[in-house]
């Protein structure tokens, strides 16, 4: 796929156009960094406009050949589950990857290797059981059925974080709905796309039917989402940029689907089992550098027993071992991009401008096993009130926000009281609260007593500024499909041509 070694020594890679692996038309390549050593490891194409048209092109040929529109849904959901049968024997090599591209731990990267599969064999399985519907019709002498259909071209646009399994959540169901598909990975981890790519192939894709086009979103983002030949976007990142692409998109009546991260609220109620909390309030803060779009970045917590459960959580916190993301002893790795790590060090300043109290962390790790890695340490702020930036903006990094609460209904307002919608955690041993706060957060997804679950079974998505659509279970598949609704008159006259029917 590759000439393999770039003068500078570094591994040099091609992205995937119509079944080849190309250069960028104008020549350009870009340097992938590895967050751990602080320096580049891959040189990749950098696409620019006639690459997206060349890409999208063979997008669009693919979606009307017959070698994919012939296939019968059963065929198209072979392919998919030989898919993932081949990740399966990658998984070990492909986490690596992601972990010296993206830094995030290979204890991490690992766990979801071994979970994208189950969403290929999932969406393979469903590929031949979209079924449409009869309408009883209310005219006699006419049959009227529906069609799912395929949209056509699908971007997928998606993010430095969890790449492969971002990008799965989208090439899977719409891959499976019959669509053909041009993947642009982040400009920071886009190693993993172009391994992942070569799979395609060798399980029989025919050629077109998912081309990777690398490069930077700034560059190629606008021209891939207004092309005029691509159905629909379906994007993971931030929420501004997001709102971008939906604006791009709007112009040119696309749909969208859009997964945007968000605030979500770990909320501890008195009567929880305050060691299994701590350990779930850390897990959705730590664990992933605070780099997920689930991060529990707001713990609220029940007046009580504020004081015992911030020492407890510190205590654990400050046990957090940093360093090699691919040690499996590692808990906490760098952050992954140059960008983002300063972002992360200036929110930890806004936070203590705007008066909370930092009792953990709060700056830039020296610690000798950091070496000249990209680190945060993890990092508590108690005193913060819920209109406090630090309580209200997406930090994506390991920045906890600790706010109290007196009862209920003030969980529940402060929960709710931001721009975001995507999830929330509620920590109690009361199966009435359980209930009624699972009714009353306004969050795409709600766990109780556990944090961080996802699958392939159960929808995942935004409420409010989080998103639109959902990603995975049975839903996820009507994201990537049309309805047709047929009409037939089976009386064979046409009764009256100036009176509709
Ligand atoms: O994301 P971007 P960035 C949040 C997080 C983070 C912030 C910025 O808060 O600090 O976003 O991160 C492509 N048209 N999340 O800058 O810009 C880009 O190339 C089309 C939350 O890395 O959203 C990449 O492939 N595409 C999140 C993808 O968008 C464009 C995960 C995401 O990059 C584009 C990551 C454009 N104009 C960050 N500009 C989550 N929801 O999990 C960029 N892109």
């Amino acid at each position: 796929m590759a000439s393999p070694v770039a003068a500078s020594g570094r591994p040099q890679y091609r992205m995937l156009i119509d079944g080849a692996w190309v250069e960028a038309a104008g020549g350009a390549t870009f340097e992938s960094e590895n967050p751990y050593l602080g320096s580049a490891w891959a040189e990749i194409p950098r696409a620019g406009s006639e690459d997206v048209e060349r890409a999208v092109s063979a997008a669009h040929k693919a979606f009307k050949s017959p070698a994919w529109a012939g296939l019968t849904p059963s065929a198209r959901g072979l392919l998919l589950c030989r898919l993932a049968e081949r990740i399966a024997e990658e998984a070990e090599r492909l986490a690596e990857i992601e972990t010296r591209d993206n830094g995030k731990l290979i204890t991490e990267m690992r766990a979801q290797l071994r979970y994208i599969p189950q969403w290929f064999h999932y969406f393979g399985g469903l590929a031949d059981k979209v079924e449409g519907r009869v309408i009883p019709i209310d005219k006699p002498g006419m049959i009227n059925f529906t069609r799912e259909e395929p949209l056509g071209v699908v971007v997928a646009i998606t993010p430095w974080n969890s790449p492969l399994m971002l990008a799965t959540w989208k090439l899977a169901p719409a891959l499976a709905a019959g669509n053909t598909i041009v993947w642009k990975p982040s400009e920071y981890s886009s190693v993993s796309a172009l391994e992942f790519g070569k799979l395609f192939e060798e399980v029989g894709f025919p050629p077109g039917v998912v081309n990777i086009v690398t490069g930077f979103g700034s560059e190629i983002g606008e021209a891939l989402v207004t092309h005029p030949r691509v159905a629909k976007v379906a994007f993971t990142g931030g929420d501004v940029t997001g709102q971008r692409v939906y604006e791009s998109a709007a112009r040119h009546i696309k749909p969208v689907t859009l997964e945007l991260g968000g605030k979500s609220a770990n909320i501890v109620f008195s009567d929880a089992e305050l060691d299994n909390a701590v350990r779930g309030v850390v897990s959705g803060i730590f664990a992933a550098t605070g780099q997920t779009c689930i991060a529990g970045s707001r713990a609220l917590v029940q007046r009580s027993i504020h004081d015992e459960f911030v020492e407890k959580l510190v205590a654990l916190g400050r046990t957090a071992r940093m360093g090699d993301p691919l040690l499996d002893t590692t808990q906490v790795g760098p952050i992954t991009t140059r960008p983002q790590f300063a972002k992360v060090l200036d929110y930890v300043e806004v936070a203590k401008t705007e008066g909370a109290t930092c009792v953990l962390g709060g700056g830039k790790a020296e610690r000798p096993e950091c070496g000249n890695g990209w680190f945060v340490e993890p990092t508590v702020f108690t005193n913060v009130t819920p209109s406090m930036r630090i309580a209200q903006e997406e930090v994506f990094g390991p920045v906890l926000s600790i706010i109290p609460f007196d009862d209920e209904d003030e969980a529940v307002a402060i929960a709710n009281n931001t721009q975001y919608g995507l999830a929330a955690g509620v920590w109690t041993q009361s199966i009435r609260t359980a209930f009624e706060l699972s009714e009353k957060l306004e969050a795409g997804t709600v766990w109780v007593n556990t944090y961080r679950a996802t699958s392939y079974l159960s929808p995942f998505g935004g409420y409010k500024r989080s998103g639109i659509g959902r990603e995975s279970g049975l839903t996820a598949i009507r994201e990537y499909l049309q309805e047709k609704s047929v009409w037939i008159d089976t009386i064979g006259q046409v009764a009256n041509p100036f009176v509709q029917r």
